[in-house]
């Protein structure tokens, strides 16, 4: 009976584990489309035809401010589910136009959030006012990860892609969920002060990993069964 439940108990770490992983849908954007997000403005899957190579597989998200295709700044912030006013010292400007992705994730506290990003902006060239700037959300939280003015002086301009002064490079982002729950991921990229010159969020490996104790059960489960398994006692 012991043996069924220690078996019991590793079963449930693990499927609870496996469902943290799989917590978002299409994070790699290996499907080639933006299925499992819900998207605003303009934003799509994209190959290395762009001239940027996507650190994972094949595909990685285009998420766009251009002029003809993004929603207003404030739609995009009803559609994360952000105040207006949370966002507007982001970009030190006023955002006017933008466009997001986003999905619901249900996760365990402790768990980690991890992403790729690279923010690509055509308004190096432009004045500091035009401070385009790129974020992502998790609920009604606003977080900053770059913008024209603070990548400045830091911009790879080598070689940008077409259409671009530079871009960050990739970089990993890591959140860690302190409740458990579910929240509503979102990323984002605004035009600030006009809607001119684009800047684009590329976005890459999206997934959820369990919290180190849960990743601890798991291996001491999977000890505590093979040991079982050895044991004349356990027959
Ligand atoms: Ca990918
Ligand atoms: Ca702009």
């Amino acid at each position: 009976m012991a043996i069924k439940m220690n078996y019991l108990a590793a079963v449930y770490a693990i499927s609870a584990a496996l469902s943290a992983q799989a917590a978002v849908s299409n994070g790699d954007f290996e499907t080639g489309n933006l299925t499992g997000w819900t998207p605003i403005g303009a934003a799509h899957a994209a190959t290395s035809s762009i001239s940027v190579t996507p650190p994972q597989g094949t595909y990685q998200a285009y998420i766009d401010n251009t002029g003809n295709f993004s929603a207003a700044a404030s739609a995009v912030a009803t559609s994360l589910g952000v105040s207006g006013s949370s966002i507007l010292a982001l970009g030190a400007g006023t955002p006017t136009t933008g466009s997001a992705i986003s999905q619901d994730i249900t996760i365990l506290a402790g768990d980690v959030l991890a992403f790729d990003w690279n923010f690509l902006t055509d308004e190096h060239d432009e004045a500091l006012q035009y401070n385009d700037f790129a974020m992502f959300t998790i609920s009604s939280t606003a977080n900053f990860l770059a913008s024209r003015d603070s990548t400045f002086s830091t911009l790879n301009l080598v070689s940008p892609p077409p259409g671009f002064d530079g871009q960050t490079n990739y970089a990993t982002q890591n959140y860690t969920f302190t409740s458990p729950g579910t929240y509503k991921i979102g990323f984002a990229v605004f035009n600030v002060g006009d809607a001119g010159h684009n800047s684009v969020l590329l976005l890459d490996s999206v997934a959820v990993t369990p919290e180190p104790t849960m990743l601890t059960m798991l291996a001491l489960s999977s000890v505590c069964l093979l040991r079982r398994g050895r044991s004349p006692q356990a027959r």
